[in-house]
């Protein structure tokens, strides 16, 4: 890749840790900071082109997933909109065409929980959409260059963490879905105040097409990071990866 001046929304207290480093190591941070600050800023504002995008993704592909999870703690939050600004329709994305999403049947359906958690009851829809709800008005940020405002409602995914006794020491929290996708994220991404277990999008059930019968909502990660059709939660300390993962994408992709 070839070495690019930092991207002016470097932020300010990047560009000063910078100064301390020899030339070379400033060039590599400066470039990863060029990524980091292009997804702050698209995390943030209204119109996001394409090429924004896939300049940030492009900078932010070989980026320090350590260096990034300590700038960016938990306490950061993504931007929240007005019911007037959500996208209809919503775009539909997968690994596969509309019509391929995964049918699963409510019925008898429980999430499977496994690793490092407590002895949890069978976790039946009706359970689940029990727990306390809450809601947010986020964009949704695709890394193939595009972005849509949705409206999602579900549990606190850290409330449910809690209710199955997850160690909040272990590291990752991996999503096991119906279409045989897969993602993990961090434990402190698990436990951001705005990362949510999903039931309810637009004000209704979750329609199969965009993850029935749960997704994980993410709004401080790119939308690779946000699985549909949920079937199974691990919790432990080893790296598992992820489908897009797999074929080259930034796993730690967000804030
Ligand atoms: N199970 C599953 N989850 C998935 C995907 C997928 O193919 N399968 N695609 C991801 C990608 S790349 C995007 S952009 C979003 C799209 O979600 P949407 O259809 O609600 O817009 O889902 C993410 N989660
Ligand atoms: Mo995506």
């Amino acid at each position: 890749m070839p070495s690019r001046p930092p991207h002016p929304d470097t932020p300010v207290i990047l560009r000063e840790a910078a100064g301390r480093l020899d030339a070379p190591t400033r060039r590599l941070f400066l470039r990863r900071a060029a990524g980091l600050g292009t997804l702050t800023l698209l995390a943030g504002c209204d119109v996001v082109d394409g090429t924004s995008a896939e300049r940030a993704l492009d900078a932010m592909s070989d980026f320090n997933d350590r260096v990034q999870a300590w700038l960016f703690g938990p306490g950061r939050l993504a931007r929240e909109y007005q019911a007037s600004e959500i996208t209809r329709p919503f775009p539909f994305n997968a690994f596969y065409r509309r019509g391929g999403s995964p049918e699963v049947d409510p019925g008898g359906f429980t999430l499977e929980v496994a690793g490092r958690v407590q002895e949890a009851p069978p976790w039946t829809l009706d359970r689940l959409r029990a727990l306390p709800r809450v809601s947010q008005i986020t964009r949704h940020i695709c890394i193939e260059g595009w972005s849509a405002i949705g409206h999602w409602e579900g549990a606190r995914f850290s409330d449910f963490l809690d209710r199955i006794g997850a160690d909040a020491r272990a590291r990752y929290v991996t999503f096991r879905c119906a279409d045989n996708y897969v993602t993990s994220i961090d434990m402190a991404t698990a436990r951001h105040p705005q990362t949510q277990l999903t039931f309810w999008f637009d004000g209704a059930t979750l329609p199969r097409d965009y993850g029935f019968p749960m997704k994980l909502r993410v709004p401080t990660k790119l939308g690779f990071k946000n699985p549909k059709h949920i079937v199974a939660i691990e919790v432990g300390d080893e790296f598992t990866g992820g489908y897009w993962e797999t074929y080259g994408y930034n796993w730690f992709s967000g804030l």
